[in-house]
């Protein structure tokens, strides 16, 4: 099957294609030429539609859209649906989670989620599917492996942070991971 999932962030497509398996031909906004889509709601589920939308709009074709949020409870649920942006319009991951450190030195609740949200559209009509992964903020940065905050979230139950585990690992326990395993199952049924 030919899909498109509306990202420009190359290591998400990745995950994304190792968790989807080769059955799916997928391609990222960055192969079909589609210019930046606006990210303007206030809820994972609002902007994961928005970019959904957009490419059904503008290619008519099949498309799924994922938006990831890390939602800290000292921090009343920030950056959630703000975390590209936390530390500024044209932020680095890496000042991202300097800002987390920082904002969270000498806090001890360090209790966190990362939910995704992904949006399918699929001979026009739509469905959602989420995943959801508890876990803490770490005090530093641990591992270099992974994107984004993977170096300062451990999940709970485990030993190491998202970016000290091998992509597989992170592929098979991750917030994408279960939302994705649930947009995988829902395909297989539809197109049997
Ligand atoms: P697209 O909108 O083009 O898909 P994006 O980078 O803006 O890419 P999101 O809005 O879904 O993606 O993600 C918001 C931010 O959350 C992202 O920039 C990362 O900093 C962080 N993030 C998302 N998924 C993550 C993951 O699996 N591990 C660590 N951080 C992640």
């Amino acid at each position: 099957m030919d899909i498109i999932f509306a990202t420009h962030n190359l290591n998400k497509a990745e995950e994304v294609s190792a968790i989807l398996g080769s059955q799916y031909h997928i391609k990222n906004l960055r192969e079909i030429g589609c210019p930046e889509i606006p990210e303007t709601a206030d809820t994972l589920q609002g902007n994961a539609l928005q970019k959904a939308q957009y490419v059904f709009d503008h290619y008519n074709v099949n498309c799924f859209a994922d938006d990831t949020g890390l939602e800290v409870e000292a921090l009343d649920g920030r950056p959630g649906v703000y975390s590209a942006r936390y530390a500024g319009e044209g932020c680095s991951y890496q000042d991202n989670v300097m800002k987390m450190l920082d904002e969270m030195r000498g806090v001890t609740n360090r209790k966190a989620c990362f939910k995704t949200v992904v949006a399918l559209i699929l001979d026009g009509k739509k469905y959602f599917f989420e995943g959801r992964v508890d876990g803490e903020i770490m005090t530093e940065q641990h591992g270099t492996d992974g994107f984004g905050y993977d170096p300062i979230f451990k999940p709970l139950g485990f030993r190491q942070t998202y970016a000290e585990m091998s992509a597989l690992s992170k592929n098979t326990i991750s917030h994408r991971a279960r939302a994705m395993q649930q947009l995988k199952m829902f395909l297989e049924e539809y197109t049997k």
